[in-house]
């Protein structure tokens, strides 16, 4: 009896060092990289660059959002080079960062410097924009818009104003970056919403890499090639805005000779569309610092999080945008 009973007393100390080994060995998992477990988050991010409005706004915001949360961010302005990026995430990945944040210059080639995050153990969120990647546990979450959803948007309201034209209506399209996830999806859902009225062609397309600069210098090519320009899709408010510069210096109204149409939403954009320069925008929305700083939370706790979370956004028209400039955030 008195066997029985001790044998039972080893079996019950053994579970009890068994369950608090596996615990341990899961606190250490999710804090992340085997760093110290002293409560404290540190996040590296790494950002695409510094190339509009929109990625101002979206720096501002995880920079305020770590603050607010407590959270010891490290960060670092890629430039728009993919090889800044993975620089900077292997030198997070060296520092046994708690959770590693990043928004992709371009959706390709991530596997390899993913992987060695994950063989290290620390989390990765992907904001704003995702990766191609097939294996799907090499990132928590995704965080950010439906950029097929905002070229649709634009597409739809383009299809609805020209829905009387009788003859053809030349579109130009300036596109983000070359690779870019809002690039790529934001010209298949325009692509496929103009594709309801077969009299509206896309004559010219070329990446101006979501910058005023790059929007001007293109949209000057544009005008020179070709005589007539009815429309002009802008994958961002900043190449709506240069493209603003080379229209009127071809003598041409914006907005009239040419309607524009762009995403973002951002406050030039939105004035731009208020004084009825532009004539459309598809928000975007830059502000996820709060939310990113909660999955940063969550993820370091080992809570699961849901594999993709969608940014909410609207439309805008030239009235809409009068009415929602005065408290306009960003
Ligand atoms: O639309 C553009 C920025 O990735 C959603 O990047 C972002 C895009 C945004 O440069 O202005």
């Amino acid at each position: 009896m008195r066997k029985l009973r001790t044998q039972r007393a080893i079996a019950v100390l053994a579970s009890v060092l068994l369950v608090g080994g596996v615990a341990a060995c899961g606190n250490s998992d999710t804090g992340g990289g085997g760093s110290k477990d002293d409560g404290k988050i540190t996040m590296g991010f790494s950002q695409v660059g510094a190339e509009s409005g929109w990625r101002t706004a979206n720096t501002t915001s995880i920079k305020e959002s770590a603050a607010a949360a407590g959270i010891e961010l490290k960060f670092d302005d890629a430039q728009q080079k993919q090889e800044n990026q993975i620089k900077a995430i292997r030198n997070y990945i060296q520092q046994k960062v708690d959770v590693i944040a990043f928004s992709p210059v371009v959706e390709s080639g991530w596997d390899t410097v993913l992987k060695e995050a994950k063989d290290a153990g620390i989390p990765v969120i992907l904001t704003d924009r995702s990766v191609d990647s097939a294996d799907k546990s090499l990132y928590k979450t995704f965080l950010g818009s439906d950029f097929v959803k905002e070229g649709r948007l634009a597409g739809e309201w383009l299809v609805e104003q020209k829905k009387g034209a009788t003859g053809p209506v030349n579109i130009v399209e300036l596109q983000g970056n070359t690779g870019a996830a809002p690039a790529n999806d934001r010209k298949k859902g325009f692509g496929e919403a103009i594709a309801a009225n077969p009299n509206l062609k896309i004559i010219a397309s070329q990446p101006g890499d979501f910058t005023r600069a790059g929007g001007k210098q293109v949209m000057e090519q544009f005008l020179k090639a070709n005589p007539k320009i009815d429309v002009l899709f802008a994958h961002n408010d900043d190449m709506g805005l240069g493209a603003l510069e080379a229209i009127t210096a071809a003598g041409k109204v914006p907005g009239k000779d040419i309607t524009i149409i762009t995403v973002d939403a951002v406050k030039d954009g939105m004035q731009a569309l208020a004084d009825g320069k532009f004539n459309f925008i598809a928000e975007c929305s830059p502000l996820l610092g709060p939310q990113l700083m909660d999955l940063a939370k969550k993820v370091k706790a080992g809570e699961t999080v849901p594999p993709r979370i969608e940014t909410e956004e609207t439309t805008f028209t030239t009235e809409q945008a009068k009415e929602a400039l005065p408290t306009r955030k960003y």
